[in-house]
């Protein structure tokens, strides 16, 4: 089984601008995830990875970094990192950094200096071209609309930036920019910290000559295909491990946008070659249409099982698997895949958290969080959206009630809206003005009501840890064979999970209506229920499934 500790760890996800403020300026804060740190150990993660605390100017909130080696001043100083990581590491609870060096700030000194002469000695720290006919070297979209070049007055030649201008790609083609990367990383492990979240680390190897893409239909940009799992991606990874990773028990996780299964392989490879996993994006991807994410469709069930269960079947044996719905970049998952219910997360947590791979719990996602009424553009942050709105109404491809609906639906704000703790002023986020709006049912969604009741969401996560985590099923729960027992139902989400000789079969219904539902499970199967969002759990053949029911039996092989 090559038993790991992050392959039998469920890790938090935790985005330290909206977590908890600690000095009332209404922007979350270390000191704020120091007084947090027992409500984590009671919901029993052994993990945290933290999105970006180092000195950034905020254009992407972090995701834009100045400093690699110090503390944004938002959030505190070095002094509380160092005791953040003592503390929870007394409790037992590993930290992950979230590592950004696909790009850095354009306020980072070396940016600084390498736009300020074509002969800097850090020019080719990063990606400069000539214009091609005066216009930008390629026809590259930035993720965040608009062009992936910024035309350089100084020096008469263009950046590439795939995220906002203010967040220039380093060239990793240049030994010396892997060189001063892999120092930083030795420097943060030399700390103590357990391991990294590696930002689009799929997008480090451009394609040779950076040649044009196939123009998006609707923005007319050229794609991601040129950007992602590119010629030396595996090799700078493998560089990576040789001259850092491969010195500490630490775990890695790649978010590679554009992954497919056979990279992946190559990514996550059991080998330990290069990184322990990554995030895979397809199944987030199922509910974007012609146009992108900005719609209102949701995804079907069929579709979501069959992707999930492509990547559970095919990288077994070959790679290791990440299990995520929700994070800083995604709507919250009880409003994309459920009904905003109770119910409906549970149930939605019940089909993750059986799964084979390493599960993320975002934070609020333990508390069925739901996307919020944003209702107005002021109330939006995201520069994602925000550029949108520019790129897609002012030309008008969309309306600004189709942008707003979709952004309502799928933009990044949702995940990003205060920790939801008690019924209080701000829901107990900051005694500040919150740097974005609350979501109003703070009074209803919140740590402190669903602490005290042992029914609430809260409660159905910390008993799906503890069985992935500390229960005689735990074995069965993190290394067991997955198979999906029903392809072919639009309503149902059933697989099965079998070790030596013991087999779990996990049954929910997808749907707020009632299901006359044919398990295949015959009666001689002696049945112990380990998890179900209903009292009444009778496991039989035939069963009527009331809405958003879900259960996990032990059954006879
Ligand atoms: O995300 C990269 C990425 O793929 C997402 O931005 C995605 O393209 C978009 O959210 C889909 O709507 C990483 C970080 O997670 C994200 O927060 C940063 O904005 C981005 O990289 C740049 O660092
Ligand atoms: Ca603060």
């Amino acid at each position: 089984m090559d038993k790991k500790w992050w392959k039998e760890s469920v890790i938090y996800q935790i985005y330290p601008r909206s977590f908890c403020d600690s000095n009332g300026d209404g922007i979350g804060d270390l000191n704020g995830i120091r007084k947090k740190l027992n409500y984590l150990h009671e919901l029993g993660i052994n993990v945290i990875w933290l999105s970006p605390v180092y000195k950034s100017p905020n254009d992407d909130n972090g995701y834009d970094i100045s400093d690699y080696q110090d503390i944004m001043d938002e959030f505190g100083t070095l002094k509380d990192f160092d005791e953040l990581l003592k503390e929870a590491h007394a409790l037992g609870i590993k930290i992950v950094m979230d590592l950004v060096v696909n790009h850095t700030s354009d306020e980072h000194p070396w940016f600084i200096e390498s736009r300020s002469s074509r002969d800097n000695e850090k020019r080719d720290f990063y990606i400069w071209r000539e214009p091609k006919d005066g216009h930008e070297p390629n026809n590259w979209g930035s993720c965040f609309s608009g062009s992936a070049w910024e035309y350089d007055d100084k020096t008469g030649m263009y950046y590439l930036h795939c995220f906002s201008k203010k967040q220039p790609d380093l060239n990793w083609d240049n030994p010396k920019v892997r060189d001063e990367v892999f120092r930083m990383m030795t420097w943060w492990c030399d700390k103590g910290i357990d391991g990294f979240r590696m930002d689009v680390i799929s997008m480090i190897s451009k394609v040779e000559g950076l040649p044009d893409g196939k123009p998006d239909e609707t923005t007319g940009f050229g794609g991601l295909e040129n950007t992602t799992n590119g010629p030396h991606v595996h090799e700078y990874l493998k560089e990576m491990n040789q001259r850092v990773l491969s010195k500490y028990d630490i775990m890695t996780v790649g978010e590679c946008a554009g992954v497919t299964i056979e990279e992946a392989k190559k990514y996550a490879s059991l080998d330990g070659s290069e990184l322990n996993m990554v995030f895979q994006f397809e199944h987030v991807g199922l509910d974007y249409d012609e146009h992108g994410k900005w719609t209102t469709k949701r995804m079907s069930l069929k579709d979501l099982k069959r992707n999930l269960s492509k990547w559970q079947n095919e990288l077994e044996g070959k790679a290791w698997n990440s299990l995520f719905f929700d994070n800083h970049d995604q709507p919250r998952i009880v409003s994309r895949l459920g009904d905003d219910s109770p119910l409906s997360a549970k149930a939605i947590a019940t089909v993750l958290h059986f799964m084979k791979g390493t599960p993320y719990i975002y934070q609020g996602e333990e508390l069925g969080m739901t996307n919020c009424p944003f209702g107005s553009l002021e109330n939006l942050r995201d520069i994602e959206e925000i550029n949108a709105y520019d790129a897609l109404v002012k030309s008008g491809k969309m309306t600004a009630e189709e942008l707003m609906a979709g952004i309502e639906a799928k933009g990044r704000d949702n995940a990003r809206t205060p920790m939801q703790w008690d019924a209080s002023e701000n829901a107990g986020f900051t005694t500040g003005q919150p740097w974005i709006m609350v979501n109003p049912n703070y009074t209803v969604i919140n740590a402190e009501a669903e602490l005290k009741d042992e029914n609430s969401v809260f409660h159905y996560y910390r008993k799906l840890i503890e069985l992935r985590r500390n229960s005689e099923w735990s074995d069965l729960i993190v290394y067991g064979n997955y198979s999906l027992t029903d392809d072919n139902s639009d309503e149902v989400f059933s697989y099965t999970r079998e070790l030596d000789g013991r087999k779990l079969y996990i049954l929910c219904n997808m749907t707020d209506r009632d299901i006359d539902y044919n398990t295949g499970i015959t009666d001689k199967n002696g049945k112990a229920v380990l998890i179900s969002n209903y009292a009444e759990t009778d496991l039989r053949e035939s069963m009527k499934l009331p809405p958003w029911f879900a259960a996990a039996w032990e059954i006879q092989k």
